[in-house]
């Protein structure tokens, strides 16, 4: 098993809307590990930095101001193939465009309340974690299932 890991962030309104469990329940029970979680309330200035590659486009200050509007639920998890899986499991940017299964797809409908962020590949991946988390936060650990999920 590689230590693949990527950064999913549960934003402000999934945090009101009571799907921290929902989505967490997806990844532990596809098998991925959590290895770091917190709950933060980013300040506007850190939300600018997370989305910094979206700077200048129209929707950046609502953007910003929204993830930094409330408590977000800041997690890293690790597992063979997390990252393109994550997004799989997140689905689409714009919700009515995600598949029904997915975690926009079941629970939100606007592009701007899409309730959850995933890392989009390896690069992103291990720059928001390191936004997001000092690396002591951040564990390594065996669990007994290890063995019954990979060969
Ligand atoms: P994703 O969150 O799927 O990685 P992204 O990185 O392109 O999507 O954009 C980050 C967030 O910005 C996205 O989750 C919601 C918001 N956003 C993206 N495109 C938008 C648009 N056209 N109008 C309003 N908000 C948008
Ligand atoms: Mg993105």
């Amino acid at each position: 098993a590689e230590l693949e890991r990527t950064f999913i962030a549960i934003k402000p309104d999934g945090v009101q809307r009571g799907l921290i469990s929902d989505i967490i329940a997806r990844f532990e029970k596809k098998g991925y590990k959590l290895v770091a979680i917190k709950l933060v309330h980013p300040t506007k200035d850190f939300a600018e930095k997370h989305y910094d590659d979206l700077k200048g486009r129209p929707f950046f200050n609502g953007l910003t101001d929204f993830l930094s509007s409330g408590p977000v639920v800041a997690m890293v998890w690790e597992g063979q193939g997390v990252i393109k899986y994550g997004r799989k499991f997140i689905g689409a940017t714009a919700p009515l465009a995600s598949e029904p299964g997915t975690i926009r797809g079941d629970f939100a409908i606007s592009v701007g309340r899409n309730i959850i962020h995933g890392s989009d590949g390896p690069e992103t991946a291990k720059d928001e974690i390191a936004l997001w988390f000092k690396p002591e936060e951040i564990l390594t650990y065996k669990k007994e299932t290890d063995k019954w999920l990979y060969e």
